[in-house]
């Protein structure tokens, strides 16, 4: 039932909404059509957001609050109604409204596009402490950048995976405001100019050859119950002069709009990168721009309020997101040393100050560096400054470890060698007054392996901040069914206070409980059931396990560990048809970077095995195949409340977090992993008995990467292993193509650098486990429940605030 505000709510919504779409959209009733509604809708959700918007942007002004400045280049929000509805207490109402201009509200919100600005984990967590800042009404913004095309559609043509182009913004996007006022010039290349201004000092010049100027899109964060809102500014490029109208005149005019086309191409494209960093130089003029772009604009707010740059620490906390805005560094020093004349010793205690940096990866070969002629070229002076960065900073290091070459080269900012390159890990340190990593294990590591040195130097700098989820979106808004079972079980509390959750361990114990915790399940199931039947046409038993691994394609995620045992599985069945075998429905989705041949190559194996298995009679309903294409945002929340087990089982050591594991565990998911990043904290929440853990540990997978350990012993030592790498090789599942997988099954009998040969037989192990478990089902529900019950700890409201206490000394206002 309705209240009587709602009620009231339910009929101004309608008017507002017939009112958009006839005077805004020019679109009568009779001819609208679903998009049409969506637009209509978001427009007049988005005029509820204004007022409070402005004043909660005024109100962070006036009270001198300090703010924070989230920077980042990517951001994986995906779709917006429904959580701003939700978050504004509106759904209820909304659906109401809708229904009476016979518009289904489920239906309708299905044309809004994800704003897919993000590849995975880095960029989705950016989005879920966008959604925690502004509930726990802490002013901020998030900085980035307006690509026209997000992460691209992936398409698969008998399980090869082909990439199209995205185009988000072809219908209009509803919830930005564009300020064509608001821009800042970005300068590349040219020379630096030094200029006597007194008899001891010089001040630099800097006069880029071009500029391109970056304009603000924003788009309002809505907190939960509306109670604070903040901006996402993200930048878009435009080319400074039109038409160099001169060249243009004198006939030159295709060059003339070329050099316009360049410049704009800033802002056109998402790097779809989690493969290698991107080494091309649009990528680095990207990461220049929008972080110049978000200095220039925090600077001048401070500047516009304080007066003075000296205060900047005291007034906002600057968080870098990974290295990719680690420019910011020198940028913050040459607006406070060439552009304001703030002496180079203070203007280095301001620029560490105010800035912070998160860590997302150890992987060798993920650690950003650009070449040094590459900088020169695009940025000179920013060059001249990381120079002398340096030179302080080895200096010091000098001092106290006098006659150390190996460790000043280590921890220098120019790595020597084949081509010097300037290392932005190494500058977001030093620049940095705390470096994070995002689990507990993985901020170890990063004292212990690629920060060694720098912890040396500085043992305060390397805090942990274990990754979190935004619960609004990924219980409350897309398990409805499981968030009315909460409210009814521990109170309507649970919705604003995720420690709540934990009053749901008692019910655990209660079958009446568990029965409707299983309804709720088993409904969800049937949803997705729905969703690959009418993508895949397959159909799938929704009493079946439904066994999840969801996350972008790569070897040390190891999808090729779940496809071997998927593999062995379907062996084990059709050797013994008659024995009573949990019937389970694998899976799968999940992007591969477009140059990633080793990952495409496991989706069409996945794909491979998919039609075998789902085509042999003998197997029946007990094991099922599927690969969903296109996976991403809104996929994710059909998936998450759907799974009964997780599959995080990346090769230890290498994970950095997973943030995807804590959102099936909230879901009610087991999770089948190993001691891999967050997957250690989660195991530490839901205790023992309610997760399943096997392979190597960290320090096991480094013994044996040292010893040189082959995969052929392990391989020699699993009869079950030999069976299927024999057979896939020798084309059972590619009989159009023999081949197709030797090389890829040759390398974990060789090298097996992932661990997967190594790992095999105790995942095989845990898999049974977990079938013995499902055949229990009161003891598989009582675990499921206790996982939702003790993850509340995951909640990003968490992590946000203690980033807020411990790195950015801001309050929390709840
Ligand atoms: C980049 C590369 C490049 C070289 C090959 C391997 C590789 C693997 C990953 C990446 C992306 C690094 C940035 C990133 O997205 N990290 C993810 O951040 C999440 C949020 O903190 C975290 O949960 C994931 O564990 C972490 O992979």
């Amino acid at each position: 039932m309705m209240t009587h505000d709602q009620a009231a709510d339910a009929t101004s919504l309608r008017d507002a909404i017939v009112r958009k779409l006839t005077y805004e959209m020019g679109k009568s009733r009779s001819g609208a059509r679903e998009r049409d509604w969506f637009l209509a809708t978001a427009l007049a959700v988005r005029n509820r957001v204004i007022d409070r918007w402005l004043e909660a942007t005024r109100a962070a002004y006036e009270q001198g609050e300090k703010q924070v400045y989230y920077l980042s280049l990517e951001f994986l929000v995906g779709r917006l109604l429904r959580d701003n509805v939700s978050n504004l207490g509106l759904l209820e109402p909304l659906r109401e409204a809708l229904q009476t201009l016979g518009v289904d509200f489920d239906a309708m919100r299905q044309e809004e596009p994800d704003a897919a600005l993000g590849n995975g984990g880095l960029g989705r967590l950016a989005a879920c402490f966008m959604e925690s800042l502004a509930s726990l009404g802490i002013p901020a913004f998030g900085y980035g950048i307006r690509y026209e095309h997000g992460l691209f559609r992936q398409i698969l043509h008998e399980g090869w995976q082909h990439e199209y182009p995205e185009d988000w913004l072809t219908f209009g996007n509803p919830w930005e405001f564009a300020r064509p006022e608001i821009a800042h010039d970005i300068g590349f290349g040219g020379s630096v100019e030094a200029v006597r201004v007194s008899e001891t000092e010089m001040r630099h010049v800097w006069h880029p050859a071009e500029t391109v100027q970056a304009v603000a899109y924003d788009t309002p964060v809505v907190g939960w119950r509306g109670r604070h809102i903040n901006t996402l500014r993200l930048w878009s490029a435009r080319a400074l002069d039109p038409l160099k109208l001169e060249a243009f005149n004198y006939g030159d005019h295709v060059g003339a709009l070329a050099d316009r086309v360049r410049q704009e191409a800033i802002s056109k494209v998402l790097y779809p990168s989690d493969e290698s960093p991107a080494g091309q130089e649009l990528r680095l003029r990207q990461e220049y721009f929008f972080t110049s772009a978000a200095l220039q604009d925090l600077v001048r707010r401070h500047l516009r309020v304080y007066g003075d740059l000296r205060s900047l620490p005291d007034k906002v906390a600057i968080q870098l997101n990974d290295t990719h805005p680690a420019i910011a560094v020198a940028e913050l020093m040459r607006i406070c040393v060439d552009l304001h004349g703030i002496p180079w010793d203070e203007a280095w205690e301001v620029t560490r100050g105010a800035i912070s940096y998160t860590n997302h990866t150890l992987l060798p070969e993920a650690l950003e560096s650009w070449s040094v002629p590459l900088m020169e070229r695009l940025l000179p002076r920013h060059m001249q400054i990381i120079y002398l960065i340096n030179a302080h900073h080895l200096d010091s290091v000098r001092a106290r470890w006098p006659g150390d070459v190996r460790l000043l080269s280590s921890v220098s900012l120019i790595e020597e060698g084949h081509g010097r390159r300037v290392r932005m890990g190494h500058l977001a340190f030093v620049g940095s007054h705390k470096v994070n990593g995002v689990s507990a294990l993985h901020s170890e590591l990063l004292k212990k392996t690629v920060f060694r040195d720098f912890h040396l130097l500085a043992p305060d700098r390397i805090v942990n901040k274990t990754n979190g989820v935004t619960f609004r979106r990924w219980l409350q808004q897309s398990n409805p069914g499981l968030t009315g079972l909460l409210v009814e079980a521990v109170g309507p509390g649970v919705l604003d206070d995720a420690g709540l959750l934990e009053g749901l361990a008692k019910q655990a114990d209660d079958a009446g409980f568990r029965d409707r915790f299983a309804s709720v399940k088993r409904s969800n199931k049937e949803a997705l059931a729905a969703l690959i039947r009418q993508q895949l046409d397959l159909r799938v038993d929704p009493d079946a396990m439904f066994d999840v691994q969801i996350k972008r394609i790569h070897e040390y995620k190891r999808q090729l560990l779940n496809i071997l045992e998927t593999v062995a599985l379907y062996d084990a069945i059709r050797s013994q048809p008659h024995l009573d075998w949990a019937p389970r429905v694998k899976i799968f989705a999940g992007k591969a970077a477009a140059s990633y041949h080793r990952a495409k190559l496991i989706i069409k194996l996945a794909h491979d095995v998919a039609r075998v298995v789902n085509g042999d009679p003998t197997v029946r309903d007990r094991l099922k195949v599927a690969f969903l294409p296109n996976y991403n945002v809104s996929l994710a929340e059909t998936i998450v409340p759907a799974a009964d087990l997780s599959e995080q089982i990346s090769t230890a050591g290498m994970e950095a977090s997973g943030t995807g594991n804590m959102k099936l565990a909230l879901n009610g998911a087991l999770t089948m992993g190993t001691l891999d990043g967050a997957n250690v904290e989660i195991l530490e929440h839901v205790g023992e008995p309610n997760i399943f853990i096997f392979g190597l540990t960290t320090e096991e997978v480094e013994a044996r990467r040292r010893d040189g350990t082959h995969g052929l012993a392990a391989v020699q030592a699993s009869p079950r292993l030999a069976e299927v790498l024999e057979a896939i090789e020798a084309g059972v599942f590619s009989p159009d193509d023999r081949g197709r997988y030797r090389e890829l099954m040759a390398s974990i009998r060789g090298h097996d650098y992932f661990m997967v040969a190594s790992d095999f037989d105790s995942y095989f192990q845990a898999q049974r486990q977990a079938d013995l478990r499902w055949r229990d089902r009161a003891a598989w529900l009582r675990s499921a429940a206790l996982n939702t019950a003790r993850v509340g700890w995951f909640s990003s409201d968490r992590t946000i605030a203690e980033y807020a206490a411990e790195i950015w000394n801001v309050p929390v206002r709840r």
